[in-house]
This record gives structure tokens, C-alpha cells and sequence, in this order.
């Protein structure tokens, strides 16, 4: 009898045993189905990111291409009365022929196309093309000091005011601080120009009386950065006084004040250029290089012109890299220049081949 329940007892200590068993592999079973559902759910949406990521990329490279295509439209006329209907290889001849009528310097062509083949494929004329570009910016954009100094230098009417304002209008929407200096103290219209661009886009702005000195404002402006931890200065400087040793003496001078100012500054001088002048835009910065030193070029009013070519001379010849391209006289008409972007806009035009 006694023996009976003991085996009872037994058998229910096992199954008890059991279902707990079975329970906790079940438990187990269930938790490792779940992190496995997990796991691939995680990945998908990596993965789902990552193609997003890749569109959104792709859409802005097109979008960049879509707007270069814009601004060149009236350089790729001048190419399409070469090259009508686009194709897999074109002649040699019929290449330079359509680079000079884009004004592309012969000398620069030359360079450009030495040792290619009679029928030249896409690949070929990009690859040589790109390479003008060489000059690509080095600035370490992750590292910049604070307050990063730019000053903008130019001849009167390239675009200079016109420029800083995009400049400070994207500056600002990339959700960092800017503020302006008003260093074209020679003509009251151009302090004027800049305070309202200065209004409009909603940054500060420094400025004095006309005749001023120029040199000062540039040392307020950078001065008032330090002090309210602002994250960008941009300095508009005049294009033209009574002579040229003049102008010079007034660049050179506002370069040390705002060394004086803070140490390393300007960061960047950069030139203004009139892209509807072509390539005898170059010789005005050979002059501006003599004076001061530049460290990079925005090209305007790229466009008015069908001289779109002449970008590939600019940059070549002076050595420089293009930063910004300007098309338009829109705050928003500014596009970051990019050589490969530049050149494919162009390739799209008169060859099958995609890229
Ligand atoms: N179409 C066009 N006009 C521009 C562009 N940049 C500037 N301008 C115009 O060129 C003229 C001179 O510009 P401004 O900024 O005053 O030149 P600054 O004398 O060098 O300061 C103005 O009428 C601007 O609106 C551009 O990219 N495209
Ligand atoms: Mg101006």
C-alpha cells in the first residue's frame, strides 16, 4: 500500500518534472523564434534604410546633374550644333570642335586630348576631362576652426554681394551661424545691397559709413563671432577704388587685420568671377592671386552664358578649385561644384553611352 502511493508520488514528481521540461524548452523555443523574427525584422529595416539612403543619394546626384543642365543649357546649344544626335563614339576632330565652342581654351583642349584615338568613347573623354579638375578643394569640412573665416574678393559686378547672401542663406539652412561684414565701404550702394540681403535672410550684419575703413569692419565682424560663438564670417570687399595700388594696399591690409583678429584667419580667400566673361575672367584673378593669394574660385552667372567651357580653363589655368557655381541671382542659386557632375551634364548631351 505504502509503496503504491510512493510510486504514485514518484510518477507525479516526474511528470511534474516533465511538463516543466517541456514548458521551458517551449518558453525557450518561442524566445528564440521571436529574436529570430526580431533579428530579420532589424535587418530588413537596415536594409530598407540603406536603399533609401542609396535613392536619396542618387536623386541628388541626378537633381545636381539636372540643375548644372539647367545653367548650361545655352552652352549645350553651342555643343549640339557640333554634335546633333548623340552617339557611341566621336571623332577626334569633331570633339575639339565642340570643346572650343563651348569656350574651352585651345591650348587647354590640347592638353586635354593628347594621345586619344580617332573615335573617342565616353569613358576616354570623361577620364580627361574630370582630370583638368585636379585642383579639388582640401579643406577638412568636418574640422573647421570657429569662427571660419571667408573673405570674398572679386571685380565690381562680378556677383560678390550677390554671392555672400547665398552663401549665408546655405550656411544658414545647413543649420549653422553666420554673420556678415560689410567691407565694400567705397560705394554706399554696396553697403546698402548687402544689409538688405543681411534682412532678408535673417543673419547679422556689420557695417559702417561709406568710406570708412574697410580693414575695421572686417576686424568688428570677426570680433562679434568670437564673442557670440558664431560659427561663420564672410567678408565682402570692394572691386575697385581710385587705382589699382589702392585696392591692392586695401586687400592686403584687411588680410592682416583679420589675422590680427583672429589668428589663421582669413581661412579662405575667395575669388568671384563672372562666368559670362569666359576665360578673360582669368586674367583678373591672375592679378587678385598676385595681391593677396586666392585659395578657391565660385563662378557666376553660369546661367547667362554659353561660355560654360570656360570652367575647365579656369580651374586648370589658376590652379584652383571651383567651389561654388553661381545661376542666378536667387538666394538658392547656388550649387556646390562638382568636376564629375560638371562633366557628365556635358557627356549626356552627345554620347548613347550612360555613364
Ligand atoms: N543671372 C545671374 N546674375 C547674377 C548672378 N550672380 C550675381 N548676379 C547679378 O550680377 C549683378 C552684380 O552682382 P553684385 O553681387 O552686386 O556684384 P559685386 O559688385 O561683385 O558685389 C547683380 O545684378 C546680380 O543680381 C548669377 O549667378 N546669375
Ligand atoms: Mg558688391
Amino acid at each position: 500500500m505504502f509503496s503504491f502511493f510512493k510510486k504514485k508520488k514518484e510518477e507525479e514528481q516526474v511528470e511534474k518534472v516533465e511538463e516543466e521540461l517541456i514548458q521551458e524548452i517551449s518558453e525557450e523555443i518561442t524566445q528564440t523564434t521571436e529574436e529570430k523574427i526580431e533579428e530579420v525584422i532589424t535587418e530588413n529595416i537596415v536594409q530598407e534604410e540603406e536603399k533609401k539612403e542609396e535613392i536619396v543619394e542618387e536623386l541628388s546626384q541626378e537633381e545636381k546633374k539636372g540643375f548644372f543642365s539647367r545653367a548650361l543649357s545655352k552652352t549645350f546649344d553651342n555643343i549640339k550644333s557640333v554634335v546633333p544626335h548623340k552617339k557611341e563614339k566621336i571623332a577626334f576632330d569633331e570633339i575639339e570642335e565642340l570643346l572650343i565652342e563651348a569656350d574651352m581654351e585651345y591650348e587647354i583642349i590640347e592638353k586635354a586630348m593628347d594621345g586619344l584615338p580617332e573615335e573617342i568613347t565616353r569613358k576616354q573623354l570623361r577620364h580627361r576631362l574630370v582630370m583638368l579638375f585636379e585642383h579639388a578643394p582640401d579643406v577638412d569640412l568636418s574640422n573647421l576652426p570657429k569662427p571660419f573665416v571667408r573673405l570674398i574678393i572679386g571685380v565690381n559686378g562680378a556677383g560678390k554681394t550677390t554671392t555672400i547672401a547665398k552663401l549665408a542663406n546655405k550656411t544658414k539652412k545647413e543649420g549653422h551661424s553666420v554673420i556678415l561684414g560689410a567691407g565694400d565701404t567705397f560705394r554706399a550702394a554696396a553697403i546698402e545691397q548687402l544689409a538688405t540681403w543681411a534682412a532678408k535672410i535673417d543673419v547679422p550684419i556689420i557695417k559702417t559709413k561709406q568710406g570708412h575703413d574697410a580693414s575695421a569692419v572686417a576686424y568688428d565682424t570677426i570680433s562679434s563671432a568670437v564673442a557670440k560663438n558664431i560659427d561663420n564670417v564672410i567678408i565682402d570687399t570692394a572691386g575697385r577704388l581710385q587705382t589699382q595700388t589702392n585696392l591692392s594696399n586695401e586687400l592686403k591690409k584687411i588680410v592682416k587685420v583679420c589675422g590680427k583678429a583672429m589668428d589663421g584667419a582669413p581661412h579662405q580667400k575667395l575669388m568671384i568671377l563672372d562666368g559670362t566673361q569666359g576665360n578673360t575672367a582669368i586674367a583678373q584673378a591672375k592679378a587678385f592671386n598676385e595681391m593677396v593669394g586666392i585659395d578657391g574660385i565660385i563662378v557666376t552667372k553660369l546661367d547667362g552664358t554659353a561660355k560654360g567651357g570656360a570652367l575647365f580653363s579656369i580651374s586648370n589655368q589658376l590652379e584652383l578649385p571651383i567651389f561654388f557655381v553661381g545661376v542666378g541671382e536667387k538666394q538658392d542659386d547656388l550649387i556646390e561644384f562638382s568636376p564629375d557632375n560638371f562633366v557628365d551634364s556635358i557627356l549626356d548631351q552627345i554620347y548613347t553611352e550612360e555613364k
